[in-house]
């Protein structure tokens, strides 16, 4: 069976979309069992995709040691050649795919476009990348002796990635990946596997064409079990996991017993500070989108807002009209601003966290709600909103993807550091302030802990040319741009002796 990606996609028609696992030019499946999409906008049934077996995914590996062979020997700016075509593919496909994500994850449609559009950014990085992997040469303390070191692909690489950004993530990973030599088995979130077979299906039209071996490209279809496959599995050098913190420790752990790689890009916690000299005409936007932006479901979405007490009124009140304007609906219908939460699981947990902002006596600037009728049907819309707290309440503490965002008040810049940083997460972080001292003091060694310190623009919304990634719970991983490649490749230092003698390092003498 093969699934096309079709020009016009929606709506997928249940019954012809059944792959299942893919070493690459072809889908096949070993058992009946399968994961069912439900699109959050309308709760439909889009699509029945067969789950991979045990045998499925050994299968996959085995092709995937057998491409590597052959892809490793390609030339790393040949790799990229092929990257590029893979760019010009996803830039062709960029309104259908961009739709898609919409449709099966919920985002609104500018975003599922932006999406689409991060996977051509980081095709584009990627071929610059393919003549940059560069390694340093050393003065050996020895004469007639040369060191340097090289970079080497570094074999198999498991790509576990999460519904809330179905697809640049992966390609984040996976264009690196390949430009480095490795190939790639990606194991998509289950809530949104049909994009991820869009995306596999443009792949391999790349791959085909070129007469390049199936097993570059590999996807591996299922639940937790799969994930664990890849994180216990010695054949896989690293494995890249995107998603919660409970997921990402035990990947991490697991790849750690056998002493392989992990890249891990777990929960976040965002804060952004308002100081009294922000420009709060480029605060309130930036915080808004920020906060509302995938309905609060990105990793950089932010979480609190770090208010001086002075200005703290005013905030409250631009916030409330900024909230009031918001669109929460079809995601893909112009003007909205707001789409689903993934499914009715996401929105338990976001009234949970409401229940509990309650009990521990928070009050609400906007206040929060679940949506039902004509429109609402698939019960998956909520209210985004707003909630007076204090930063060390429990709920305030963890991370819950949805719309939820907690004011708290501060009075002194050291102290609205230590509110920012008083969290186990450390992903992205901003301050909107137009006072150098306080930016560079936010920026500075004593400052933010996060991966991510932004100055006057909020915490979500990366470009990929950077480093993506954050400390503590948010796991330590550093994914797409700047010097992120070195992570999927393997640093070997040679030293080459070109003269007659045999000194040793460290002045040892050593005589037969
Ligand atoms: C994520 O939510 O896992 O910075 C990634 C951003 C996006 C990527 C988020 N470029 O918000």
């Amino acid at each position: 069976f093969t699934f096309r990606f079709m020009n016009n996609i929606l709506p997928v028609p249940q019954h012809s979309t059944k792959p299942g696992t893919s070493t690459g030019q072809q889908f096949w499946h070993s058992t009946d069992k399968t994961i069912d999409s439900y699109s959050p906008v309308d709760g439909s049934l889009i699509a029945r995709v067969y789950t991979s077996t045990r045998a499925d995914y050994d299968r996959v590996i085995e092709t995937a040691q057998t491409a590597f062979q052959q892809w490793r020997n390609v030339p790393a700016p040949r790799r990229g050649e092929i990257v590029r075509q893979m760019g010009e593919q996803f830039r062709a496909y960029k309104n259908d795919l961009g739709r898609l994500v919409s449709f099966e994850m919920g985002k609104s449609l500018p975003e599922g476009l932006g999406e689409v559009q991060e996977i051509i950014d980081i095709c584009d990085f990627a071929v610059g990348q393919s003549r940059q992997l560069y390694g340093l040469s050393m003065h050996s303390e020895r004469p007639a002796h040369r060191m340097y070191e090289q970079w080497h692909p570094l074999g198999l690489v498991g790509i576990i990635s999460a519904f809330n950004f179905p697809v640049a993530v992966w390609s984040w990973n996976a264009m690196l990946a390949w430009v480095c030599g490795d190939v790639c088995i990606w194991k998509p979130s289950e809530k949104t596997p049909l994009t991820a077979l869009a995306c596999q299906q443009i792949i391999q039209d790349v791959l085909r064409n070129n007469d390049l071996p199936e097993g570059v490209s590999c996807l591996v279809t299922g639940g937790r079990e799969v994930g664990e496959w890849l994180a216990r599995d010695p054949r896989v050098a690293l494995v890249s996991a995107t998603g919660s913190t409970r997921m990402g420790r035990a990947v991490g752990m697991a790849v750690a017993e056998r002493m392989g790689r992990s890249l891990l890009e777990l929960g976040g916690n965002n804060a952004i500070i308002v100081s009294p000299h922000a420009d709060l005409d480029l605060a309130i936007p930036a915080i808004v989108f920020g906060a509302v932006g995938t309905a609060g479901q990105r990793c950089t979405t932010t979480r609190r807002l770090i208010v001086h007490e002075s200005i703290l009124a005013d905030v409250r009140r631009r916030l409330a009209s900024a909230y009031a304007q918001l669109h929460i609906g079809d995601p893909l219908e112009a003007g909205i601003h707001v789409g689903p939460l993934i499914d009715k699981d996401a929105v338990a947990g976001y009234q949970k966290a409401v229940d509990e902002i309650r009990a521990s006596g928070g009050t609400f600037v906007v206040e929060p709600g679940t949506l039902s009728g004509p429109g609402y049907e698939s019960g998956c819309y909520v209210k985004p909103c707003v909630a007076n707290a204090q930063n060390e309440w429990p709920v305030v503490q963890r991370e819950t993807f949805a719309p939820i965002l907690y004011l708290i008040p501060y009075k002194t810049l050291d102290e609205a550091i230590s509110l920012q940083n008083g969290v186990p997460q450390g992903l992205s972080s901003a301050i909107f302030t137009l006072n150098l001292r306080e930016a560079e003091q936010f920026l500075s060694a004593a400052g933010s802990d996060c991966g991510i310190a932004n100055v006057n623009i909020g915490t979500s919304g990366a470009e990929i040319g950077g480093a993506f990634g954050g400390e503590k719970e948010t796991g330590g991983g550093r994914e797409s741009g700047s010097d992120a490649w070195k992570a999927y490749m393997r640093r070997q230092t040679n030293t080459l002796n070109y003269g007659t003698t045999l000194p040793l390092a460290q002045g040892i003498t050593f005589e037969l």
